[in-house]
């Protein structure tokens, strides 16, 4: 945003090559997704415009979708993401989800080792409470894009190494015989806060789901609870469903 650029060259009001310059600094990548935007009395004393110019420029783009003004936080870039279908009908893994899509996963671990279960945790797993959980939280990755925070809770029975799992949990369960077969999942509405918001990259306030899954082995034990804050810009869960008789 160089104030020579703005002032230069071609017709037409300000407040229009301002819109421009940020719209072409959007789609270039100079400006990314999540990125607050500088405070108006400065972008206006910087351009050497005024605030009223600046003011009707970031209004086109809110109109537009690309800005969102977030109350007492600023105003934030918007981009438009591909959303991830996701169908609810089968029990699959994030890495076999995203590898489906030709996506390849990354993590970036927040948590990951063996603890004591917290008292829902106890409930949900049925453990004494002497037992032992794996916890794994992670941001989970695809193509260079954070679409959910994970954080997975395991009996140690199942699940004793928890350091040793450096890729897919539902690879490392199988690998011990006990990938699950069957969950509940519940998906309910959620704003993304600090710091999760800073990690998924969106600007705080906006909609998120939040997600908890609870899933069973063959034998009805409870292997996993795992609660999951999905972005909702990028996900929409799908359901097929058939007329019972
Ligand atoms: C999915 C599951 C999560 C599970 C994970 C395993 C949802 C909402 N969550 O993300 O419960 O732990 O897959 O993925 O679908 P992984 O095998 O790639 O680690």
């Amino acid at each position: 945003l160089s104030p020579e650029r703005l002032q230069a060259g071609g017709s037409g009001p300000l407040y229009l090559k301002l819109r421009q310059t940020l719209e072409e600094a959007i789609n270039t990548g100079k400006l990314n997704h999540g990125d607050a935007l500088p405070p108006e009395r400065d972008l206006a004393d910087y351009a050497n415009i005024s605030r009223v110019t600046v003011r009707k420029a970031v209004d086109d783009l809110v109109k537009d979708g690309l800005l969102v003004r977030r109350h007492g936080s600023g105003t934030f870039v918007v981009k438009p993401v591909s959303k991830v279908e996701q169908s609810l009908s089968r029990l699959t893994s994030f890495t076999e989800d995203m590898a489906r899509r030709g996506l390849t996963t990354r993590a970036q671990w927040l948590d990951r080792g063996l603890f004591h279960p917290s008292p829902d945790e106890m409930m949900i797993l049925g453990l004494p409470a002497d037992a032992l959980v794996a916890r794994l939280g992670r941001l989970r990755i695809a193509d260079d894009m954070p679409l959910a925070i994970e954080r997975a809770c395991i009996s140690s029975e199942f699940l004793p190494d928890p350091a040793r799992v450096t890729g897919s949990l539902y690879a490392a369960l199988a690998q011990r015989g006990c990938r699950p077969v069957r969950a509940v999942q519940r998906i309910s509405a959620y704003n993304i806060k600090e710091p999760d918001a800073a990690l998924l990259g969106v600007p705080p306030g906006v909609a998120g789901l939040s997600i908890e899954r609870v899933s069973y082995l063959a034998s009805g034990r409870v292997v996993e609870f795992t609660r999951s804050l999905y972005r909702g810009d990028a996900y929409d869960f799908v359901a097929e469903l058939t007329l019972s008789d």
